[in-house]
């Protein structure tokens, strides 16, 4: 690794700067290609300006942009600062799907996945001048990428106009752009690339934190310390790169309140500071024993929310005022814990949770692999669209997504994939690989992967430590009939559970209704508020019956946009909060009931 790992901070020998702002954009609707928009040194004539961060679908007011697909060409000049023997890196948080980067018309470098950070470097000659930065944002998805997609071809429908859009089994928009926030970061050429610090033990009385360095130049001493409110909780001077700090009475990252420390690692050079890298962590252990989920050896309930980075014209990208609002709205309904539905989320967003006490599971964008579009004609697997292609590359993400937030004490589980085509007996090698690769790569987080499957055929359940189920009776079956929940819970949705984990903790990771606010009926009926009242009290009721359900993630948290469809008006309205943020009735029921649970 030759470049800063961690998420960037300013040290004392650390600087940023932050690149949003106005860059302008060229679609390019012809695939006119690398040559026309890639390789310049100025920004072509007549191109529009875009907000970044920020995805570019709903900036602009014209369909064939809304629903663009191909490369849309960002462009801005950067003053590249000048300071002799130093590195500069540009770190992008999230460019969906692939990203290619560019200097005065020269590539450096390039990156797929959507929701992963990347860092470049930026060679030398740029440096002490100012360059043109392009980016190239391609969004197509094909059953290579993770999540899939795939383009229609509807000409022949449409005789002379161009019909091949793209298609996707996720549920919500594929909204693309510079999604999230991208920094030049100023470093010495010594510095500590990456930090892997875990919590071994965690008491009252005392804690033990491992940790592991890599470290680029060459220091000739290495010091680490732990610290909270300016105060030294533990230090070590002179480490190797792993080492342990012992923590006497420390203070433990708590569900619902946080807490946390500085690690700081600093290298020197003949005395001279040439490095100060600080990352935050929290001290906590987490396990499953029998059927419970333990934090630090206490047993804990999770109650949350499915969410989405989703809001009005900013697309895939929440705000820092929208961040913190969702978060106090979350504080304010009483949760304690969220999945990242359906792809890792903004860095930022983590170290929110981090800092408040918000229990996350972190969950990769394998999302869209089972086959709703053409049921009854088979699943992704069965038919062979998803090889062993879209492994690596769903084996890549998951390995970028432990890599970046392996050292955030809110990620308590790992989800390897939602609702994929587990039902199929060939889907097992597939998730069974990934989970395995989970497990190596951190053996300190218990695996999941959230299961929609309610029959027989469920051919993965066994391996994961958590069973995290989806359910959508009284919505999706048996639809406007809550009553029915009790009973097709227990001979249904609980059926595969009992055949084959028997033992282990259960989670209901989604049940919800769309409710449009401002509908009311009495008595209540499918689409109103009255009806996600009676529709979320069935399921607490179900679930207050069993103590090996420990936690319920209602679907959704806010409403969010989709792809147009008949089922979706103006997109999923399961929120408990509109898309403005503004309670439904239901969160007042839910209110009343987190509160005290
Ligand atoms: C699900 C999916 C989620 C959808 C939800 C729904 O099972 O995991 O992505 O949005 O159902 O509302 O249909």
């Amino acid at each position: 690794m030759d470049f800063p790992n961690t998420y960037p901070r300013e040290t004392p020998t650390r600087t940023l700067r932050d690149l949003g702002g106005l860059w302008k954009v060229a679609f390019d609707f012809d695939d006119r290609g690398e040559v026309v928009y890639g390789h310049r040194r100025d920004i072509p004539a007549n191109v529009m300006f875009v907000g970044v961060p920020g995805s570019f679908n709903d900036q602009f007011v014209t369909k064939p942009i809304r629903d663009f697909v191909g490369v849309a060409w960002y462009y801005r000049h950067v003053m590249m600062p000048s300071h002799k023997d130093r590195c500069l890196f540009l770190r992008f948080g999230s460019v969906n799907y692939h990203g290619q980067v560019y200097l005065d018309g020269e590539k450096i470098g390039s990156h797929s996945g959507g929701h992963l950070p990347f860092t470049l470097r930026v060679p030398e000659k740029f440096h002490g001048r100012e360059v043109l930065l392009t980016v190239a944002v391609d969004n197509r998805l094909t059953w290579d990428t993770v999540p899939p997609g795939f383009r229609r071809d509807y000409t022949k429908a449409c005789e002379g106009i161009d019909q091949k859009r793209l298609d996707y089994h996720f549920d919500f928009f594929h909204y693309c752009g510079l999604n999230r926030t991208v920094h030049l970061i100023d470093t010495g050429p010594t510095f500590t690339a990456d930090a892997t610090i875990t919590t071994e033990s965690a008491s009252r009385s005392k804690a033990v934190v491992a940790y592991s360095l890599v470290v680029r130049g060459q220091p000739d001493r290495i010091r680490v310390r732990l610290q909270r409110d300016g105060q030294v909780a533990a230090e070590y001077d002179n480490t190797p790169l792993t080492g342990k700090l012992t923590v006497a009475n420390p203070c433990l990252w708590t569900v619902g309140k946080g807490g946390l420390y500085d690690f700081v690692v600093e290298c020197y050079h003949n005395g001279a500071l040439m490095d100060v890298m600080i990352e935050r962590i929290g001290l906590r252990t987490v396990r499953v024993q029998g059927e419970q989920f333990l934090v630090n050896d206490q047993p804990v309930y999770f109650k949350g929310f499915g969410r989405h980075e989703d809001f009005a014209v900013m697309g895939r990208h929440l705000p820092m005022p929208v961040l913190v609002r969702d978060y106090e709205l979350m504080k304010w309904i009483g949760a304690n814990s969220f999945r990242t539905t359906h792809y890792p989320y903004a860095e930022e967003s983590m170290m929110l949770a981090d800092e408040m006490g918000f229990m996350v599971i972190d969950e990769t964008p394998g999302v869209g692999f089972f086959d709703f579009g053409i049921k009854g004609r088979g699943n992704v697997f069965d038919q062979g669209l998803v090889t062993e292609h879209t492994w690596q590359e769903h084996a890549r993400l998951l390995m970028e997504m432990i890599q970046r937030d392996k050292n955030r004490a809110c990620v308590v589980m790992w989800s390897v994939a939602n609702e994929p085509a587990s039902n199929d007996l060939k889907s097992r090698s597939y998730l069974e690989r990934l989970v395995n690769l989970t497990r190596e790569l951190d053996p300190t987080r218990p695996v999941t992967c959230v299961l929609a499957t309610t029959t027989d055929e469920e051919a993965t359940m066994d391996l994961y430590d958590v069973i995290c189920l989806n359910r959508y009776y009284g919505w999706y079956d048996h639809f406007g009939h809550p009553e029915t929940v009790d009973g097709l819970m227990e001979t249904q949705g609980l059926a595969a559970y009992r055949r084959l984990a028997r033992g282990k903790p259960v989670m209901i990771t989604e049940f919800g209704a769309d409710t449009i606010a401002g509908m009311h009926s009495l008595p209540d009926r499918q689409f109103t508020e009255e009806f996600q009242v009676a529709y979320l009290e069935a399921y607490f009721r179900f679930f207050d019956k069993h103590s090996f359900i420990i936690g319920e993630h209602i679907w959704n948290f806010a409403d969010f946009n989709t792809k147009q469809g008949i089922t979706r008006v103006y997109g999923n309205r399961k929120g408990i909060f509109t898309r403005d943020r503004q309670p439904k009735a239901a969160a007042f029921t839910v209110r009343a009931r987190w509160l005290n649970k």
